[in-house]
């Protein structure tokens, strides 16, 4: 059986997600999670160093966005470069496609820690192709951690599904905010391992962490073609090949190597305007 089963390919297209329940095997989220904590340790230090304790959508000791920084992680590499992430382009967005962002998001034990509705494409700035967004859980996921809430197509308002709303920013968080409506979405309750695949034009948020765990997730996004700056001069972010005629092209860590590590920018949190 493949990993996408046709109702999941057909639930995407009309309703902008589905799920796949634990399929990062234990070792995988166990390692993706170290090397989340390692690269959370360093951008705190950044930020201590700097004396911030906002930056852009980062908030010090509540919720960070740390953005590529793969170019330095094997582990990383080889999760985004790997076979469970090309099926899951082969099945959504086709025979081709670009690794575009990649971030880790961690809510501390915080309950100042929620996000708030935006599309993905809502954070580019310009219009573009919808890409992939892929929301790996690396923790159980509850109502009270904060886990992501989806709101399928039917119920966000829009006429087109292709549409990408307005995203004024909130002053408080400085989150892009897209969706002013009042349906809450339907919460991914999972446990780690699982992901979350959706569209970039889908809208969803996710609540506060009220616990006292650390609730992580790691997010791939990849586009069916290299996603620009407005006026056309250059990658926006990333646009490592996955991806040709449904072949896996770049299997191992050649991206990484032929790709100059952006340390301090390139991600949502880290001022691409990309989600
Ligand atoms: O992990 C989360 O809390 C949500 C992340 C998210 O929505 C995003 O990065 O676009």
């Amino acid at each position: 059986m493949s990993l996408v089963s046709q109702e999941q390919i057909e639930q995407y297209h009309r309703d902008g997600y589905f799920i796949l329940k634990s399929v990062i095997p234990d070792a995988i989220v166990e390692a993706l999670r170290d090397e989340c904590m390692r690269i959370i340790d360093i951008y705190d230090k950044e930020m201590e160093a700097k004396g911030l304790t906002k930056l852009r959508i980062n908030h010090y000791k509540k919720r960070y966005f740390v953005a590529n920084r793969s170019p330095g992680s094997p582990i990383m590499t080889e999760f985004l470069f790997g076979e469970l992430m090309a099926n899951i382009c082969r099945a959504t967005i086709g025979g081709e496609a670009y690794l575009y962002n990649e971030q880790y998001v961690v809510k501390a034990a915080d309950t100042d820690t929620k996000f708030a509705w935006h599309q993905d494409s809502g954070y580019v700035g310009h219009y573009h192709s919808a890409f992939l967004s892929c929301w790996c859980a690396l923790d159980d996921m509850s109502l009270e951690n904060g886990t992501i809430y989806i709101l399928p197509y039917s119920r966000d308002g829009r006429q087109d599904s292709d549409e990408i709303a307005e995203h004024p920013e909130e002053a408080s968080s400085n989150d892009k905010v897209g969706y002013h409506g009042d349906d809450p979405g339907d919460p991914a309750i999972v446990p780690k391992g699982s992901i979350v695949v959706f569209s970039s034009r889908t809208f969803h948020r996710s609540g506060a962490n009220m616990t006292d765990q650390y609730r992580r997730s790691y997010l791939a996004q990849y586009s069916t073609e290299p996603i620009m700056t407005k006026d056309g001069s250059a990658v926006l972010v990333r646009a490592e090949p996955l991806l040709r005629n449904g072949v896996r092209i770049n299997p191992g860590m050649a991206a990484a190597a032929s790709w100059a590590p952006l340390m301090s920018g390139g991600g949502p949190g880290e001022g691409s305007g990309a989600d």
